[in-house]
C-alpha cells in the first residue's frame, strides 16, 4: 500500500475487511467447486477433427471456425443426462460449500432465459432455465451460489475488445485513451454497457438466492475505460441485494488500475486474482479475504476431451485446499461438464476422494484460517475459529516420526490426537519453551531414502 493517497473518485469504497455476517459465511466455506458449462462443452476442445490448443471454451475465438457455426451450436445444445440435483449431491460429497457456476462466458451464450437477446437457452432445444436449475439444486444441499458473469460478450454487435491500451501505460497516457475507433463503434458500446446492466439485474432479480456475482472478462480496455459507469453499476447491484459479494475483478478506477486502486487499496470484498496459482506466505495476501479458482489440467476450464498434459491428483488438490486455507482463502475447483450434461469420470473420481478426505479432516477446513505461526516443513496449521484448536494438515510425513510445533509464549498443549482417531492421544514432548514434539511414530521403521537428480545442460 502507498503511503500518500490521491484523491480517488472511482477507488476502493472501503478500506478494511467486510465485517457482516454474510461476508463472515464465506470466509467459512474453505472448498468451493467452478462450473464451466456452455456450448463449448458440445466440440469439447476439438473442431472437425482436430484439436484446439487453447482453453475448450474459448475456442470460438480459434481461427479457423466461422463464428457463425459457432454461434449455431445453440440448435445442438440439448443436454439430455443433464441432472442439476445430481450435481449438487456430489459437490456435496466432496465437501464444497459453495459454487460458482457460469451463467454467461465469452461466447455470449446464456444458460438463462435472458429477456434482453435471443442468444439464450430458451431458443436451444433444450429450453429450460439450467440457472435456476442449477440454483434451486445446490440451494437444496445448502451450498451457496456465486454467479459467473463474462463482461467479454462476443456475440452482442455492440461488445468489442477496444483499441490496444496506451503503451507505455501511464495515468498520463490512459486519461485521454480512446478504446473506441469510431463514433458509431462508441454509440454502439452504449447499447452493451446497458444490456450488460440489463442482463445483471435480471440474474439478481431471477435468482435472489444466489449470494454473490463473480465477474471475469473485464481486462478489456474498453470496460476499463468505463469508470463511472462501472462504479454506478456495481452500487445499483449492491443496493438491488443487500449483502452481494462482488470480487476485485469487476472495474478499474479513473487510471485504469484494477483488483488495488491507485492506492493500492482492494476494490470488491475479496482479492479474486489467484487464478490458477497460490500465495505462499501470509505476505502475500495483504491481510485481504481471497480465494483461488484452479482447473484440473494445466489451463481447461470448459470440458475438453483430450485433456493434456499433467492432470493434478486428489492429494495435490487437497493440499491445495489446506495451503488456502493455511493462508486465509478459499479454494475452489473447476469442473467441465460434457455437452450431455454429464461430470466426466476422472472429475468424479477426484471429487470422490476428496469428499473421502474431506469427510474425516474437514473440521481442519471449515471455519479454519491462518493459525498466525510459523510454517513448518511437515505441512500446514490452521486454526478452527473461535476455539483454541490448531490443526495441523500433513503432507510431508518426517522419517522420525516426530513433527516440530512452535507455539506461541504462554501457550500449552493440553492433547493432541489424529482427527481420524480422536480418542487414541498422541504424545506430546516439550523440547524448548512452547516447543514440542508430536510423536506419531506411524513411520517407525522405514529408512531415510534418497532421490537423486542427474543433470545435464538442456539443448
Ligand atoms: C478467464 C477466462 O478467460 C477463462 O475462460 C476462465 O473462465 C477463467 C476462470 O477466467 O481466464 C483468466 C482470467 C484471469 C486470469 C487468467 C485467465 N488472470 O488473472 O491471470
Amino acid at each position: 500500500k502507498k503511503t500518500e493517497k490521491v484523491e480517488l473518485k472511482y477507488g476502493s469504497h472501503r478500506i478494511g475487511k467486510r465485517d457482516d455476517a454474510i461476508m463472515e459465511r464465506w470466509r467459512s466455506y474453505g472448498l468451493g467447486q467452478f462450473i464451466h458449462w456452455g456450448l463449448y462443452a458440445i466440440p469439447g476442445g476439438e473442431w472437425n477433427g482436430k484439436q484446439y490448443n487453447g482453453a475448450a471454451e474459448w475456442i470460438r475465438s480459434w481461427n479457423g471456425i466461422p463464428k457463425s457455426t459457432y454461434d449455431s451450436l445453440i440448435y445442438k445444445f440439448d443436454p439430455i443426462k443433464f441432472d442439476a440435483k445430481q450435481w449438487a449431491i456430489e459437490a456435496k460429497q466432496m465437501g464444497a460449500k459453495y459454487v460458482i457456476f457460469t451463467t454467461k462466458h465469452h461466447d455470449g451464450f446464456c444458460m438463462w432465459p435472458s429477456k434482453y437477446t435471443s442468444y439464450t437457452i430458451k431458443n436451444s432445444p433444450f429450453k429450460k432455465d439450467v440457472v435456476k436449475e442449477v440454483v434451486d439444486a445446490y440451494d437444496a444441499q445448502g451450498i451457496d451460489v456465486y454467479l459467473y458473469f463474462s463482461i467479454i460478450d462476443w456475440n452482442h454487435p455492440g461488445y468489442q475488445a477496444g483499441n490496444a491500451k496506451p503503451n507505455p501505460f501511464t495515468v498520463e497516457s490512459w486519461k485521454t485513451y480512446n478504446p473506441f475507433s469510431s463514433k458509431e463503434k462508441k454509440d454502439k458500446y452504449e447499447e452493451f454497457k446497458k444490456f450488460t446492466r440489463n442482463q445483471l439485474v435480471e440474474l439478481l432479480t431471477n435468482y435472489p438466492k444466489a449470494k454473490g456475482l463473480w465477474f471475469d472478462g473485464t481486462w478489456d480496455p474498453a470496460w476499463m475505460k468505463q469508470d463511472g459507469f462501472t462504479d454506478s453499476l456495481e452500487k445499483e447491484l449492491r443496493a438491488l441485494r443487500p449483502g452481494l459479494i462482488i470480487g476485485s475483478r469487476f472495474r478499474a478506477d479513473e487510471n485504469g488500475s484494477r483488483h488495488f486502486d491507485s492506492n493500492g487499496d482492494l476494490m470488491g470484498d475479496y482479492e479474486q486474482g489467484w487464478e490458477r496459482k497460490l500465495p505462499n506466505k501470509i505476505e502475500d495476501v495483504h491481510g485481504n479475504d481471497w480465494d483461488c479458482v484452479m482447473t484440473v489440467p494445466e489451463n481447461q476450464w470448459g470440458y475438453n476431451k483430450a485433456w493434456k498434459g499433467h492432470i493434478k491428483t486428489s492429494n495435490e488438490l487437497i493440499e491445495m485446499t489446506a495451503k488456502s486455507v493455511s493462508l486465509g482463502g478459499n479454494f475452489v475447483l473447476n469442473f467441465g461438464p460434457t455437452g450431455d450434461g454429464s461430470i466426466r469420470l476422472e472429475e468424479k473420481k477426484l471429487a470422490s476422494e476428496i469428499g473421502n478426505w474431506m469427510k474425516t479432516n474437514g473440521d481442519a477446513i471449515y471455519s479454519s484460517t491462518y493459525a498466525g505461526l510459523e510454517k513448518q516443513d511437515w505441512g500446514y496449521f490452521t486454526k478452527k475459529k473461535g476455539t483454541d484448536k490448531i490443526n495441523m494438515i500433513i503432507f510431508n510425513t518426517p522419517i522420525s516420526g516426530t513433527y516440530r510445533v512452535k507455539l506461541p509464549a504462554g501457550t500449552a498443549i493440553a492433547k493432541s490426537y489424529q482427527l481420524a482417531s480422536p480418542s487414541e492421544t498422541l504424545k506430546v514432548e516439550e523440547i524448548h519453551a512452547n516447543e514440542y514434539f508430536i510423536h506419531l511414530n506411524k513411520t517407525k521403521g522405514a529408512t531415510p531414502f534418497v532421490i537423486v537428480l542427474e543433470t545435464t545442460k538442456k539443448v
